[in-house]
């Protein structure tokens, strides 16, 4: 039985993580069923975003420390443990919104950040107390950390291995909105829902375009930016998208 749950509705796919003993703290199975139905979702048409949640206490409370005790220096050469499958999230097209309550620490807060935005509820606390296992990130928390709220606010957390409550997190840009937390779901599903109501190629296409900025340097992303703009005028959706505002009309995507 897969540990991530699922349901669809409104062009969105909800995808809840389901290992509530051990606060979804990731193993393989879980990172692979996690893996598996974004891609599914992702090659589904009818899907224009994904919502992935944990549960009230814990979104993810990291990667299964007890799974990890008996590893060594070797193992991580010789195998990739799930770093391979976080880094195929990249290849996801379509977005995904990390709906974050409770606690997002080490593997969990890395899981959110490998997502495209995170919405918070007022009780998430986000960190990388990887330190105080004597280790550090592994899962790209010392390069997203520190690209999303800088150098100052990554080296705090991840040196201290403190826990960053929502607001915070909002403050430093890690965050894009807190809700309260018994609306988590219903602001995740208005959020993603309004998102899959768009065009879903120009939608895709911004995605890469934002992408792009974490990526590379000004010039090459403007350059980047004006091809991708470019490229919308070859949908049909952008001809009909201009023609139904000038005929104060909504639009009928075909999504081509
Ligand atoms: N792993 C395994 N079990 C965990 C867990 C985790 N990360 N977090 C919580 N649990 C389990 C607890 O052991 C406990 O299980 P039982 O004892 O009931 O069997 C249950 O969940 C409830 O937890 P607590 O009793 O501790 O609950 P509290 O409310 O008192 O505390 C807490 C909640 C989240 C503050 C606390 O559980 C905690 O500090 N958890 C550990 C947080 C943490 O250190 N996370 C970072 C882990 S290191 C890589 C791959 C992966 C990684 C790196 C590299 N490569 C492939 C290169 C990732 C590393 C990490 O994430």
């Amino acid at each position: 039985m897969s540990l991530v749950l699922e349901t669809c509705e409104k062009g969105v796919a909800h995808l809840t993580l389901n290992r509530p003993e051990a606060l979804n703290a990731l193993n393989e199975e879980l990172i692979k069923d996690i893996v598996e139905a974004l891609e599914r979702h992702d090659k589904n048409p009818s899907i224009g975003c994904i919502v992935l949640y944990g549960t009230e206490r814990a979104f993810v409370a990291g990667a299964d420390i007890k799974a990890m005790l008996p590893k060594n220096f070797v193992s991580f050469q010789e195998e990739e443990m799930f770093a391979f499958e976080i880094n195929r999230i990249e290849t996801i097209k379509t977005p995904i919104i990390a709906a974050v309550a409770g606690y997002a620490l080490g593997g969990g807060c890395e899981l959110a950040m490998a997502c495209d935005m995170i919405i918070a509820a007022n009780n998430a606390k986000f960190g990388q107390p990887e330190i105080t296992l004597a280790t550090i990130p592994g899962l790209g928390g010392s390069q997203r950390l520190t690209r999303a709220v800088g150098k100052a606010k990554a080296m705090d957390l991840i040196l201290t291995g403190r826990h960053m409550d929502a607001q915070e997190a909002e403050k430093c840009g890690l965050v894009s909105r807190i809700v309260d937390h018994t609306e988590l779901k219903s602001e995740a599903a208005k959020m993603a829902e309004t998102i899959a109501s768009h065009s879903r190629p120009a939608v895709r296409i911004a995605k890469k375009a934002v992408n792009v900025a974490m990526e590379t340097t000004l010039a090459q992303g403007l350059s980047t930016e004006k091809d991708l703009f470019a490229s919308t005028f070859a949908l049909e959706d952008r001809k009909e998208g201009m023609t139904a505002f000038s005929e104060k009309r909504k639009p009928k995507w075909k999504n081509s």
